[in-house]
């Protein structure tokens, strides 16, 4: 399991909005077979793994990170590839959440007569995948919200320079995680002020990323931009490359895109005429996004929180001051009190370059 675990990572940069699944086909204490999850609308990892195997299946048991499938999706369900296989024994880390799925695909293993377990390293297994459990569950796309800030928590000088405040390295393992979302989030008025591509360039990931992530299977998050007052123009570098982008906006206006541009309309949020975000995380979940990764400034990183949106916050700090002058992270409503202040816990901790890179949980 361990190794179809393994084997299921190799995917998380192609399989949106499909999950990470990896499957190993062991007989006699040997491995006959492996295989993952590419993308979606190709071959399912038990596919994959069976066609290594053969004929040398029958009678052996599968290791899968995910339930096998059930239903007919764009391809035929997996329980029935082992079984025609005659796998005599299937071990799956987790049930899939998907509502398609949901215990069919093991009660289908079991009624024709396969020795069937399930929960072997299910924590392990949950983390591949957290966005897609997240959708599957709730409706909601799992938000990650990066930030990048110097020592003293400030993000741009008082005259709006931010370029660049955290180091090279940062900016490397944020090419990383765009290229791992389903989509990259940011605002109009961060695309009128930088002019920014929030796409994934391909030379600018790791090296070690480079070896399992060919350049033409690149795929670019889909750029999504909430736009309540209709700002952004087709001369923004983000409408025009290649990928989809799609505004989120409160009333429909055409323009003559050169790229992929599309409408989301959602009512405003009565606070400020702002899109309600928690309707257009809703329609994202609608829109088959597992993993929101956003990138904005103090105003939308405090909307995003003090909605209850915010699933990681990723926070690069770089060691300068900026002072009291410069822009901080976050824009609340003004607390009255400590004990009203957003707290988090501390998932990990790295350096990254000169750089701290820190992942916390908000407690909500
Ligand atoms: C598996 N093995 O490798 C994957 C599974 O449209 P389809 O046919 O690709 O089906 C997608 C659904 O199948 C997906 O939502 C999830 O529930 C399951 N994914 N299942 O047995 C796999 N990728
Ligand atoms: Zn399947």
């Amino acid at each position: 399991m361990r190794r179809a675990i393994e084997l299921a990572a190799f995917g998380r940069f192609t399989t949106s909005p499909n999950p990470n699944v990896g499957c190993v086909i062991v007989k006699n204490g040997k491995i006959i077979g492996e295989g993952y999850h590419h993308h979606a609308g190709g071959p399912h990892a038990e596919v994959n793994a069976l066609n290594m195997a053969g004929d040398n299946a029958k009678g052996a048991t599968a290791y899968v990170t995910l339930e096998p499938c059930s239903h007919f999706g764009k391809t035929p369900p997996c329980a029935d590839a082992l079984i025609n296989a005659g796998v005599k024994r299937v071990v799956a880390a987790m049930q899939d959440p998907n509502p398609q799925v949901a215990g069919r695909g093991l009660h289908k293993l079991l009624s024709a007569g396969v020795d069937v377990s399930h929960g072997v390293l299910m924590q392990e297994a949950e983390k591949l995948n957290v966005g897609f459990f997240k959708r599957m569950r709730t409706g909601f796309p799992y938000i990650q919200l990066k930030l990048g800030a110097s020592l003293d928590g400030k993000t741009a000088l008082a005259t709006g320079e931010s370029q660049w405040i955290t180091s090279r390295a940062s900016r490397q393992d944020v090419q990383n995680y765009r290229a791992q979302a389903s989509a990259i989030l940011t605002t109009s008025e961060t695309v009128l002020a930088d002019n920014p591509s929030m796409n994934v360039r391909w030379d600018e990931l790791s090296d070690n990323i480079k070896t399992i992530y060919p350049k033409e299977t690149l795929r670019q998050p889909i750029r999504i931009i909430t736009d309540s007052q209709n700002r952004v123009t087709p001369e923004y570098k983000i409408t025009q490359l290649a990928g989809e982008c799609w505004l989120a906006r409160t009333r429909s206006e055409n323009s003559d895109w050169q790229g992929d541009v599309s409408e989301i309309l959602l009512p405003t949020n009565g606070k400020n005429s702002g899109v309600d975000l928690v309707l257009l995380m809703m329609q994202l979940g609608k829109r088959n996004i597992n993993t929101v990764w956003a990138e904005c400034g103090a105003h939308f990183a405090g909307a995003l929180l003090e909605a209850g949106l915010v699933d990681e916050l990723i926070l690069y700090i770089a060691p300068k001051i900026l002072g009291d002058d410069a822009r901080g992270l976050f824009t609340l409503t003004p607390l009255s009190a400590l004990s009203q202040a957003p707290e988090f816990t501390i998932a990990s901790l790295e350096q990254i370059g000169p750089d701290i890179k820190v992942c916390l949980k908000p407690r909500y």
